[in-house]
């Protein structure tokens, strides 16, 4: 009998990453999707999968639905990938952002519990919960939580609300608290892909200019292939946990610029690059950086993918892209 999962978020960046890694492993692989009039089933297409995917529509904000998918498909594996996932927008979206990525959580928790208690499920719990809580140092499963922006309160209620399920009913639920992940399958409105997008058309003609909110802050970028498998992993362990999954290095946005820019041979990039206050944030987060001992000693997880190559993934991804638009 093959094993079966069920994951939120299946459009997303992380959900092919994810459903790919499952379907090697011989997972059935059931996608949840919302109901859309035209669905981009472009990353699943990127990475060739779309016709292995098992698709039930549903909604996150949709009590029901989830009811009835958990119902129908009583998956042995549950990951919740799912959610509003862009920090900036989530000011100005707030009321929607805690509607599917705290009380979705709730919800889809509850149909687990009514429906597939012996599910076991996986939270994508952010880095964006410990805020600044520790401007120069490295965070982990131990560090404070002070969460800045509405997107990352919303994860953190669900991050407790995974822990209660598990502690009040003896469900098998763990949070991933993963740092930044990127790929060629990131959204084009987080910086990472903004900048290798933006690199690629300078660099073929396409673009003039790339606006950014600010190049001081810096994140603990990884590679999104890579952290699939630590969710996998937390969930093939004989007792459930929390567990950050980081690269343990951190870099500026201006790092990321000057890296992105030197893949395709342009030194003098401060002349394509400016800041643009539209996109600064009302509160934002300055230094991230994990330590995932914990995930390397009891998950035996490692990221395999540096800085660099990522960097270099991406923008020859972009160029990859956009080369047919070039006349
Ligand atoms: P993503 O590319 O934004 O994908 C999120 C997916 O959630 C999208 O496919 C989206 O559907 C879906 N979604 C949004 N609202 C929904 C709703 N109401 N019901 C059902 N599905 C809904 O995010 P990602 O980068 O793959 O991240 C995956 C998860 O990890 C997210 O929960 C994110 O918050 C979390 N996370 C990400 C990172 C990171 O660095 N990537 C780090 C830590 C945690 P559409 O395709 O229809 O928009
Ligand atoms: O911003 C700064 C911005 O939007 C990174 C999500 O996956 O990771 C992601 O959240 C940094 C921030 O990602 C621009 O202010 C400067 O300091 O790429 P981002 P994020 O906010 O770190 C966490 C772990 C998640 O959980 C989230 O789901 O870059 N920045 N200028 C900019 N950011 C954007 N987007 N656009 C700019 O123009």
């Amino acid at each position: 009998m093959k094993k079966t999962a069920l994951i939120t978020g299946i459009l997303g960046q992380d959900g092919p990453y994810l459903a790919q890694f499952l379907l090697e492993k011989g997972y059935k692989v059931y996608g949840l999707m919302r109901r859309y009039s035209n669905p981009n089933y472009g990353n699943l297409e990127y990475l060739g999968i779309t016709k292995d995917i098992d698709f039930v529509e549903g909604d996150l904000t949709d009590e029901s639905s989830l009811y009835t998918i958990i119902k129908n498909v009583r998956p042995q594996e549950v990951y919740n990938l799912g959610a509003q996932s862009f920090v900036g927008q989530s000011w100005e979206i707030s009321k929607l952002t805690t509607e599917v990525n705290a009380l979705g959580v709730l919800y889809l928790l509850n149909a687990i519990k009514q429906f597939s208690p012996t599910s076991k499920f996986y939270q994508a719990s952010t880095s964006e919960i410990f805020g600044n809580s520790n401007v120069d140092g490295f965070l982990d499963e131990n560090s404070p939580f002070k969460p800045r922006s509405p997107y990352g309160i919303a994860k953190l209620y669900a991050y407790w609300m995974t822990i209660n399920f598990r502690e009040s009913y003896g469900m098998f639920t763990c949070n991933g608290i993963l740092f930044n992940h990127e790929s060629p399958l990131r959204g084009i409105q987080f910086v990472t892909r903004k900048i290798t997008d933006a690199v690629a058309r300078i660099k073929l003609g396409l673009q003039d200019k790339l606006y950014l909110g600010t190049l001081d802050t810096k994140r603990d970028w990884g590679f999104a292939g890579d952290y699939v498998e630590a969710m996998y992993l937390m969930l093939q362990q004989e007792n459930p946990d929390d567990y950050v999954v980081a690269s343990g290095s951190t870099h500026s946005v201006r790092d990321f610029v000057d890296a992105a820019f030197n893949v395709v041979g342009i030194s003098d990039w401060e002349n394509y690059v400016a800041i643009d206050p539209q996109h600064k944030r009302p509160a934002e987060v300055f230094h991230l950086q994990g330590n995932a001992k914990k995930a390397e000693e009891t998950l035996n997880w490692k990221p395999r993918v540096t800085f660099e190559e990522l960097v270099t993934m991406m923008v020859e991804a972009d160029l990859k892209r956009l080369q047919p638009q070039v006349k």
